[in-house]
């Protein structure tokens, strides 16, 4: 799908493969927001000055900004009735004179009771894997079944909190939501985005704290971009992309792709160009 939004064009695909992972790819395209100047060159611009933004071409600055795209993900797990675990990995100490070895690694799993539970921000020095899980449906050998978010390159807000356009954009203030599922609930930024003062968005509504364990649960993930504009985005942008996958996690009893027959010609689509001639 592509999405004309004001000056920009975002692509979107969802990649359905053969290993059950569900990639989901976004780009952006368009003409870049720019501001005019009085400099044609930066040896007008003193080294004090700020220009927020990148001279581009003479006159002009295209100005520094972010993306956010916000995904409302429905997750039925083998049913509707899901929960969210944050699987947290955690440095394990030994104790002196046990080992050479001074520390290894464990997993914590810690299931979302609560809204609040499943409000995450990303940390690279204190990781998680966040599955969505059927907790009623096993594997053979007992596993719960489930799908998890796998985060790729993704951006967060810089702006204040309490900025007008942060209070009504609150939906970034985390990379990771979990909501009940709500019909009313569709949209993070509330249904009337353009005039609102924050009071309706997903950040209000998962502030409510509801119960999220083993129910219909709805999971938001923000990709975000930020954007410092270089010469090669003007006049027109080429593509910048990032995705976000949905991967089995104990979903299949063991790799779903082993034993299925190989792709021939005669399964593909035909797209020559002859066939259309
Ligand atoms: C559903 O969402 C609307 C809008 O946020 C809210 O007014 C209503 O209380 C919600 N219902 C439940 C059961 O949470
Ligand atoms: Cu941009």
């Amino acid at each position: 799908m592509a999405a004309s939004v004001a000056n920009y064009d975002y692509i979107v695909d969802w990649e359905f493969q053969t290993d059950g992972l569900i990639r989901i790819k976004v780009g952006l395209s368009g003409i870049l927001m720019v501001k005019g100047s009085p400099y044609v060159n930066m040896n007008q611009v003193n080294q004090q000055e700020n220009l927020y933004g990148t001279l581009l071409s003479e006159n002009v600055i295209g100005i520094i900004h972010d993306h956010y795209v916000t995904f409302h993900l429905d997750m039925d797990v083998d049913g509707t009735d899901n929960s969210f675990v944050n699987v947290n990995l955690k440095r394990e100490q030994t104790s002196p004179a046990e080992t050479p070895r001074r520390s290894y690694m464990k997993a914590v799993r810690n299931v979302a009771r609560t809204e609040k539970d499943a409000q995450v921000k990303f940390k690279l020095y204190d990781p998680s894997e966040f599955h969505v899980i059927n907790p009623s449906k096993k594997t053979r050998v007992g596993n719960p079944v489930g799908y998890k978010v796998v985060p790729a390159g993704t951006a967060a807000s810089l702006l204040d909190p309490e900025d007008p356009p942060q209070k009504r954009g609150a939906f970034t203030n985390n990379q990771i939501w979990v909501t009940p599922y709500n019909q009313t609930e569709q949209w993070a930024g509330g249904l009337f985005a353009y005039q609102s003062q924050g009071g309706d968005t997903l950040a209000t509504w998962s502030e409510r704290d509801r119960p999220i364990e083993n129910k219909d649960i709805v999971l938001w993930y923000t990709l975000g971009f930020h954007h410092v504009p270089c010469q090669e985005d003007f006049p027109i942008m080429p593509t910048v992309s990032s995705s976000f996958d949905l991967k089995p996690v104990n979903f299949f009893e063991n790799n779903p792709i082993l034993r299925i027959p190989p792709n021939v010609e005669k399964d593909l689509p035909n797209c020559k160009a002859s066939a259309s001639a």
